[in-house]
């Protein structure tokens, strides 16, 4: 496959301003009709080849301006139709495709999801519906006329505004005609057609337009879609109050599918959903669904500005909008939800999915500059990290500098497909900002390294950090330039409170900010009367990592009095995370492991300390995960020494604190289920106590989380109690999963999470039971959802068992990817992602992770995905 390259971008020689679809739909053979208005581009020569993009169509027939072409007039293949010398002047061009949605594996395109007909078009997925120069700088005003069979499909959902409907006279078929009066690029034209049923509100906007709102879904789960409709009103709200941003057509469709390759789509007034993001009730949804229900909502209704209005030049400006708007929807929960939990999760998120990815062969900048399938972009470096970079840019210019950059980006670029560029000039002008080094955080791969060293003299009251940082050498990008890190701070006192100082020198400060530029430097506080404990990076104010080589005192204090909550937890999870990679150490030399008693003692405190949010308590609770552990060991992990320091540590946090965590099972929030933040927080405080006390050995365990699990009123205990007994192995685990699985068995959703429990189990025998699964009558490899559920899961979820030392479970995985690769490239490269860390096992399972690879890299076949990804990881 060929690499598209950043610096190659070239505007395309013709434009099309206006199409007009006519999709007759039918499973098996849709016909398409678009009737194209094409101009050559001024820079054009006339007579310039016009090249349309294809994936897998068939051409069944072609006009231009009315007349039939002549045979030497153009080529075409199922990936292209070219047009040898076009007429000077605009014409219109009319292609007639023949597509099979019921063949449509790859779920990218137009396909059929439990009957419904629908479509995904990001990133290249247009030009499986029609030819079409597919590509995100052509805007074109769109008209969907849609035919169906009427007993088929009674809903006709297309972009934009209804224009009209009505019956096919003579015909068992009917039609619905949508009209989008907003120029978008291909990537956002949807149409869904099936036999769906809905729930309706409608939001009046500030300046007083009336909007119907709709979300279909099929019969019989209307009463799971209140949840999501709330959060779009709510989005709605805050997006006109915190960004000055309306929405603007009359009607705003969501459509929740079973079979979907990503988390949603924000398609132009019709909204794709994967189900998992829309349909939520207490019996099957956790607190988590509620919260990342309310999250993709917002998210995808955000980028009716970011992404949609402005929409990206090219797609290595994907974290253009995605990046950004990852950020809007990250501030709307913070809003609606605890700001310090909120960040504390999205930074557990980054620092679990992206810091990894960035470590390893598949790192690359935030903004790529060479891909060879965009679909393997869609990555959390380019979504996680580039939402840090606009937070580090909001820190930077202060909220109301942020606001005016935003401001002038908003009505400069809107109907624009633009550039990081042209974004980052916005806040530049508006600021009157040099932002050229702050640029760098597009264009580097790899996490910065921060190191930091305090001295303090006390005789002349002065204390000193030398901070410098680095990034460690990565393929393709040997050495790097320093960043603009903003390094919020705070020097606390004895007393809990922080101290103030005379002077600094050797950094920019901007209130409680230091602004680091350089490779490495000294940074002097004076007119300090006593040692301060120095309080870095609060609120994780820049993604890096940091090394600031706090002793164990100082960190017991931070956990303890830091005023900023971030550090706080940060603080209880750097001690935690130092006693278990000393213990994971030892567990390698057969030594008897024990943890550290002030650790524990810690733990303890923390979870008796009702100054702090349960919700707070719950997440400072939470050990690192094994996954976190292994990408701060960095190099010759052994996944069985990580999960054993983990068990040991966490038995005895248990058993020191088994009756503080006993009495703490009640702390359940009383009355009738409610998902909001303060309920949910108290729920995972209880079920976080409850996972100590099971580890505390004491007899009536298995008794107390089996009771657990039967008196659950809800999916957020339900699941809690069912993963302690499956994971660790306690008396009713069996009869537990039964009594699920009877339960649940109707609702997809809810038996993801069954399959997901088994499939991060820990256990000896996990692997066996993981291929078990995959011939169960449930399992159904067409389903990503369910893939993900089970396979991906294990992979990522279940360290001892993938990389076990006989091989098998990488061997299982690998075998996996081959076989979705051939029905769903998508799915399979994201699987294949699983092995990006795959150099920093130690020898023995290197070497096996290492033939899985070698063995997809020589299959047959393969998909450019799948290519992509296993290429990168053996580079
Ligand atoms: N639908 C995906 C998202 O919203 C890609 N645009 O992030
Ligand atoms: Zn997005």
């Amino acid at each position: 496959a060929v690499a598209i390259h950043l610096e190659d971008y070239a505007p395309a020689a013709y434009q099309i301003d206006t199409v007009d679809l006519d999709i007759q739909l039918s499973p098996r053979s849709t016909d398409v009709f678009a009737r194209l208005a094409v101009r050559r581009h001024e820079d054009t020569d006339p007579g310039a080849p016009l090249e349309l993009d294809g994936d897998e169509l068939e051409l069944v027939g072609l006009t231009l301006d009315g007349m039939p072409l002549l045979e030497d007039a153009y080529s075409a293949t199922p990936s292209k139709l070219v047009l040898n010398a076009p007429p000077a002047e605009p014409f219109t061009l009319e292609i007639r495709t023949r597509i099979d949605p019921d063949s449509n594996t790859e779920l990218m395109g137009l396909y059929r999801s439990s009957g419904t007909y629908c479509t995904q078009c990001e990133a290249e997925g247009f030009r499986r519906i029609t030819y079409f120069l597919d590509r995100p700088d052509i805007l074109s005003v769109y008209t969907t006329r849609i035919e169906a069979r009427k007993g088929d499909a009674p809903i006709l959902l297309g972009n934009g505004n209804p224009v009209s409907a009505g019956d096919v006279p003579g015909t068992d078929r009917h039609f619905a005609v949508w009209h989008d009066p907003h120029p978008k690029p291909s990537y956002l034209f949807a149409m869904v057609a099936g036999d769906l049923a809905h729930v309706a509100d409608t939001f009046v906007t500030t300046s007083g337009r009336k909007v119907d709102l709709k979300i279909y879904v099929e019969h019989g789960r209307e009463d799971r879609c209140a949840w999501a409709m709330d959060s779009l009103k709510r989005s709605m709200k805050w997006d006109e109050d915190v960004f000055g941003c309306e929405y603007d057509l009359d009607v705003f469709n969501i459509v929740a599918v079973s079979d979907f390759n990503m988390g949603a789509m924000e398609n132009k007034g019709l909204n794709i959903f994967n189900d998992k993001y829309v349909l939520a009730d207490p019996e099957t949804a956790t607190d988590q669904d509620y919260a990342n229900i309310e999250a993709v909502i917002a998210h995808e209704y955000f980028h009716n500005w970011t992404g949609n209005r402005i929409t990206c030049r090219d797609w290595f400006q994907l974290c253009l909008k995605e990046g950004l708007t990852v950020f809007r929807d990250q501030e709307f929960s913070s809003d609606m939800r605890s700001r310090a939990v909120k960040r504390i999760a999205d930074v557990r998120l980054l620092k679990s999915h992206q810091f990894p990815e960035d470590a390893g062969p598949l790192a690359h900048p935030v903004r790529p500059r060479k891909y060879t399938e965009i679909n393997n972009f869609y990555t959390a470096t380019v979504y996680e990290k580039g939402a840090e970079v606009v937070r580090m840019l909001k820190t930077l210019l202060g909220p109301d500098g942020f606001r005016k950059g935003m401001d002038l980006y908003l009505e400069r670029h809107d109907g624009d497909a633009t550039t990081i560029e042209a974004f980052l000039v916005c806040f530049s002008e508006a600021t009157a900002t040099d932002l050229g080094q702050f640029a760098r955080w597009y264009d580097q791969a790899g996490t910065p390294q921060v190191d930091v060293k305090s001295r303090y003299d006390k005789r002349a009251g002065e204390l000193t950090l030398d901070i410098s940082q680095s990034i460690a050498p990565l393929p393709g990008q040997a050495s790097s330039e320093p960043a603009v890190i903003p390094l919020r701070f705070g020097l606390v006192g004895r007393n809990g409170e922080d101290m103030s100082f005379e002077r600094v020198t050797g950094a920019r400060l901007q209130e409680d900010v230091l602004i680091l530029e350089e490779q490495s430097q000294s940074v002097t506080f004076t007119g300090l009367k006593s040692r301060p404990v120095v309080s870095l990076l609060r609120g994780f104010s820049a993604p890096v990592r940091l090394e600031d080589h706090q002793d164990a005192d100082d960190l017991l204090f931070q956990a303890r009095q830091d005023s900023d909550d971030f550090n706080r937890w940060q603080a209880i999870q750097t001690l935690a995370t130092h006693d278990l990679i000393r213990l994971a150490g030892e567990a390698r030399t057969g030594k008897e492991l024990k943890a550290d008693a002030r650790l524990v003692e810690a733990f303890g405190e923390t979870l008796l300390n009702e100054e702090l949010d349960p919700a707070f308590r719950a997440l400072a609770l939470q050990l690192p995960s094994e996954a976190d552990l292994a990408r701060d060991i960095g190099s010759n992990v052994d996944p069985d020494a990580i999960h054993q320091a983990r068990a040991v540590l966490r038995a005895a946090i248990g058993s020191e604190n088994a009756g503080a965590f006993r009495a703490a099972l009640g702390a359940k929030p009383q009355g009738s289920f409610s998902p909001d933040a303060d309920a949910a927080g108290k729920r995972a405080l209880a079920n976080q106590a409850l996972a100590y006390y099971a580890a505390s050995g004491a007899s009536d365990v298995d008794d107390l989380v089996m009771a657990a699990f039967v008196d659950a009123d809800n999916m957020t205990d339900r699941i809690a109690a069912l993963t302690l007994l499956v994971h660790d192995n306690l008396k009713d685990a069996e009869q537990a999963l039964e009594i699920f699985r009877k339960r649940h068995e109707a609702t997809s959703l809810a038996m993801d999470k069954w399959f997901m429990v088994q499939a991060t189990a820990p256990l000896a025998d996990g692997l066996e039971k993981v291929k078990a699964l995959t011939a169960h009558p449930l399992f159904d490899f067409a389903n990503p959802n369910r893939v993900r559920s089970l396979v991906h899961a294990f992979a990522t979820g279940n360290a001892t068992q993938f990389a076990r030392q006989d091989g098998l479970g990488f061997e299982f995985v690998a075998g996996n990817v081959l076989v979705i690769d051939q029905r769903n490239a998508q799915v399979a490269s994201r699987l294949l992602t699983c092995f990006r860390s795959w150099r920093a096992y130690e020898e023995g399972r290197s070497k096996l992770a290492e033939t899985a690879l070698l063995k997809i890299s020589s299959a047959e076949g393969l998909s450019r995905d799948t290519r992509d990804i296993v290429d990168r990881c053996l580079q």
